[in-house]
């Protein structure tokens, strides 16, 4: 058996951000519009006016304060109200292997290793642009790797499934060096127009590299355990899908974009993380006194904050417990990572640590690291 080992991580970073108030600005102008459309069908009660949005309870409930997108433009178009992102030809790369192509090499050079010497890619991501071929298989021509790629949706938690899924190969030697990469455009699966959710994602992509321990070229992170755990839940759930245009009905519904039911989510995934990680050290014999890092799931601060109390067993420590969801919102499977590569670093060895990415499934997933 091998030791699996992180040895690299890059994170791409869309060039566009919307602040909050830009936001706000662009929901309000769109609820303004429908309202004054819709003024006789309000007035005689068939549907409700929409509310408006506001930037102050977008950071107090979440901590969120902007967030990058592949295209701003069309995000703040009261007319359009979701990203323009023109097809591409099916010659040219399609856009989430572009932006992994990005967060790979940027991984791959700390690593010190090419493309050539990766013999497995998993994209990791909560949507794929298309069905096939597999996204992940793309990346893998572009980066002139070796051995096979496939792409895996486990939703927020997809990274440490995924860390799973490659740490283990390693472990078994089927696979020497693997690179776990999460192209996030949850710009194109929220919808922009629902008051209670417009501003909870953004766009990233995230790499990391794992191989054997031994065969380290610098500084490393030993994945010394994962665990994985799911759920069945509908709290959080978006239908779209290739039976879409069987079911006869082509409109937008709105169910084919993201819907969650976020108070729900909040008290019932909690509890579920909590005991999870708790679960996850006791059985490894690791104390949370030994932690020197939580990289958590980046939805939200107060539920961050609730977590990392329940498992340190007090208030965390500035800096014990990072956050990077005010720069970044919800970047589904990509935010722990984020969290990772931005503190991990000045970490020494010997210092341990807890990933762990939790969502739709409901899914959890941690992964205990140390320093070597
Ligand atoms: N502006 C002003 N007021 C608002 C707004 C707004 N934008 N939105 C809601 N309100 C109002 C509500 O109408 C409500 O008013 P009232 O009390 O009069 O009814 C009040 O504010 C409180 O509303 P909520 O109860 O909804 O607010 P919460 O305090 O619960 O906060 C959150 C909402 C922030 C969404 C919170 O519930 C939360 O963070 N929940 C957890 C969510 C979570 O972690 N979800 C995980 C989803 S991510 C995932 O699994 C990946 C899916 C795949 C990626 C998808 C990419 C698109």
């Amino acid at each position: 058996m091998h030791q699996p080992a992180i040895t690299g991580h890059g994170v791409f970073t869309p060039s566009q951000t919307i602040t909050n108030d830009e936001l706000v600005a662009a929901f309000n102008a769109y609820a303004e519009r429908w309202n004054a459309e819709n003024a006789e069908r309000i007035a005689a009660g068939e549907v409700e006016a929409r509310t408006p949005s506001s930037a102050e309870f977008i950071f107090n409930a979440s901590g969120i304060e902007q967030r990058f997108v592949m295209d701003k433009a069309g995000v703040l178009d009261p007319d359009r109200m979701y990203p323009a992102l023109p097809a591409r030809p099916d010659d040219q790369p399609g856009i989430m292997a572009d932006m992994a192509r990005d967060a790979c090499t940027k991984a791959l050079e700390m690593a010190g290793r090419t493309g050539a010497e990766i013999d497995l890619i998993i994209c990791a991501a909560s949507n794929h642009e298309r069905a096939y071929p597999a996204v992940a298989i793309e990346i893998q021509q572009l980066l002139g790797a070796q051995g096979f790629a496939f792409d895996m949706n486990v939703a927020c938690s997809s990274a440490t499934f995924g860390i799973q899924a490659a740490g283990d190969m390693i472990r078994s030697g089927s696979v020497r060096r693997a690179l776990v990469v999460c192209p996030e455009i949850c710009s194109a699966h929220l919808e922009w127009r629902d008051r209670d959710c417009h501003f909870i994602f953004g766009d990233v992509c995230t790499a990391l590299v794992l191989e054997r321990a031994d065969e380290a070229q610098g500084a490393r992170w030993d994945v010394v355990s994962t665990r994985c755990a799911t759920q069945f839940s509908n709290n959080i759930r978006n239908n779209d899908g290739f039976l879409r245009r069987t079911h006869d009905q082509m409109e937008d519904r709105r169910d084919m974009q993201f819907m969650q039911n976020g108070r729900k989510v909040f008290k019932e995934v909690l509890p579920m993380v909590s005991a999870h990680i708790l679960g996850h050290l006791s059985d490894e014999g690791w104390q949370a006194d030994g932690l020197k890092r939580l990289w958590l799931h980046q939805a939200n601060k107060t539920m961050n904050d609730f977590i990392g109390k329940k498992v340190l067993g007090r208030e965390p420590e500035a800096g014990e417990q990072p956050n990077i969801l005010q720069d970044y919102a919800n970047t589904s499977s990509a935010g722990s990572i984020i969290a990772f590569s931005e503190h991990s670093e000045d970490l020494a060895p010997g210092d341990r640590g807890v990933i762990c990415s939790f969502g739709a499934g409901y899914s959890v997933g941690s992964v205990l690291v140390q320093r070597a």
